[in-house]
C-alpha cells in the first residue's frame, strides 16, 4: 500500500542555454514545477509537472497546474491507500476533466515512490527492457536555412540518432531541404509543425513528403484526428501524433481513422505512466512504433522519461537529450549524459536513479506550498 501524507510544490526558474522557437511561441527561461511527495513513513520521491509557461502547447500552464494540484488532485490522493501506482490515474480521472499534466505530475511521483518502496529502479518496476535509450534532438526554428544546417550538422556529429526540425509556414521546405542536402539521404531527419498547417497547405506538405523524413509530427490542429487521417492518406511519410494523443482512446481513434503511424508519448500530456503504458501496449499490439517526447524537463522529469522509454516498443529515438543540451547545470546528480547517441537507463539504485541537488533547488525556488500534514 502507498499512502501519501504530504505534497510540496515548488516553482523553480531555470534559464535554457538558448531560446527555443516553435511555431506557436518561444521559450527561454523555464518556470518548472517540481513536486516532492512524502508517504506516511516519511519516504519521499520527486517528480515534475511539465506544464509550460503559456497555454500554446496544451491548455494547461504551470499556474493552472498549481491550482489543480493544490485544490483538486492533492485532496484525492492524500491519505488514500493505493494498492499499486497503476490505480492512481482512474482515481484522478473520475468526474475530473482535463488537467492531464497536473494529474501526471502527481501520478508519476507515486510511481517514483513505489519504486523507492519496492527498492527497484523505476525502469524495472514498469517492466522496462532497454538499458539505454536512443536519443534525438529537437531543433528550434532558426532565422535561416544556413543557421539550421549548422545546428543539424553539429547534432549529427555529436551522435544524435534523430534530428527533429521545428517548422512553420515560411520556415519549412527550404530549411528541411537544406539539412537533407547537407547531411545526405540517410540522415535521420524529421519535422515537427506543432499545428502550424491546415489541409489547405497540402501542396507544401506534399513537398516535405519528398524529403525522406522519418515522420512529420503533428502538422494539423492540436486536437485534430480526422483531418490527420485525410492527410495521412495523401502522404507516404508517416504522420506522428503528439498534441492530439491525450489518452488511450485518442490512440485508438488514430488507429481507427488511419490518422498516423507513430505516436510521440509524453507522459505529462496523457495523464501519467498508467495511460502512457496503456498507449505503449496498444501501439505494440497494432504495430505502431512509439518514442518518448520531451517538454524541456529538468533532470527530474527526464528521469521519468528515460524510465518510460525503456519499455520495448519505444523503438524510435526519443527527445531525451542530455542535460547539457538544455542547461548550464542541471538540478540532479549525476547529470544526464549521452554516449554515442544513447542515454543510459540508471539501474544501479532504487527509484528514479538521480539525486536532487536540494541546495541548488532551494536557491532556484521562487514559490513553494505544502499540502497535507507534517
Ligand atoms: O512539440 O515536442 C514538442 C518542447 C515544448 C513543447 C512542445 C515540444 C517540445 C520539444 C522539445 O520538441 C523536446 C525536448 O524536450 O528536447
Ligand atoms: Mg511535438
Amino acid at each position: 500500500m502507498i499512502t501519501l501524507s504530504r505534497i510540496r510544490l515548488r516553482e523553480i526558474r531555470l534559464p535554457l542555454r538558448e531560446p527555443f522557437r516553435i511555431s506557436s511561441g518561444v521559450i527561454s527561461d523555464r518556470r518548472i514545477l517540481l513536486l516532492e511527495l512524502t508517504d506516511a513513513n516519511g519516504v519521499t520521491a520527486w517528480s515534475e509537472c511539465v506544464a509550460g509557461e503559456a497555454p500554446n502547447y496544451t491548455p494547461e500552464t504551470i499556474d493552472t497546474a498549481w491550482i489543480a494540484i493544490t485544490k483538486w488532485i492533492a485532496p484525492r490522493v492524500l491519505d488514500t491507500a493505493f494498492a499499486a501506482p497503476g490505480d492512481v490515474h482512474d482515481v484522478l480521472d473520475k468526474d475530473f476533466r482535463g488537467h492531464n499534466m497536473a494529474k501526471a505530475g502527481v501520478e508519476m511521483g507515486i510511481w517514483g515512490l513505489a519504486a523507492e518502496l519496492a527498492k527497484l529502479p523505476l525502469s524495472q518496476l514498469i517492466g522496462g527492457t532497454r538499458t539505454s535509450i536512443p536519443t534525438g534532438i529537437s531543433l528550434g526554428i532558426e532565422k535561416s536555412p544556413a543557421a539550421l544546417v549548422a545546428k543539424a550538422r553539429a547534432a549529427v556529429a555529436e551522435g544524435y540518432r534523430k534530428v527533429k526540425i521545428k517548422i512553420m509556414p515560411g520556415s519549412d521546405v527550404e530549411f528541411v531541404r537544406a539539412a537533407r542536402e547537407e547531411l545526405g539521404p540517410d540522415a535521420p531527419l524529421m519535422a515537427d509543425a506543432n499545428n502550424a498547417y491546415t489541409l489547405d497547405d497540402i501542396d507544401r506538405l506534399a513537398e516535405l513528403d519528398t524529403l525522406g523524413l522519418m515522420m512529420i509530427e503533428q502538422p494539423l490542429a492540436w486536437d485534430d484526428i480526422v483531418r490527420h487521417g485525410e492527410l495521412q492518406r495523401r502522404l507516404k511519410t508517416p504522420v506522428c501524433l503528439d498534441e492530439s494523443i491525450t489518452s488511450l482512446d485518442r490512440a485508438m481513434d488514430m488507429h481507427t481513422l488511419g490518422a498516423g503511424r507513430i505516436i510521440n508519448i509524453k507522459p505529462g500530456r496523457v495523464g501519467g505512466f498508467g495511460p502512457s503504458i496503456a498507449i505503449h501496449d496498444f501501439c505494440e499490439q497494432h504495430g505502431y512504433p512509439v518514442w518518448c517526447g520531451g517538454m524541456f524537463e529538468s533532470g527530474v522529469g527526464r528521469a521519468y522519461n528515460v524510465a518510460l522509454a525503456s519499455l520495448p516498443n519505444f523503438t524510435k529515438p526519443g527527445d531525451v537529450s542530455p542535460s547539457a543540451r538544455y542547461w548550464e547545470r542541471d538540478i540532479v546528480t549525476p547529470e544526464w549524459t549521452m554516449d554515442a547517441g544513447m542515454v543510459t537507463v540508471p539501474l544501479d539504485k532504487p527509484g528514479i536513479g538521480v539525486t536532487i541537488d536540494i541546495d541548488r533547488v532551494d536557491n532556484l525556488t521562487v514559490r513553494s506550498e505544502v499540502v497535507g500534514r507534517g
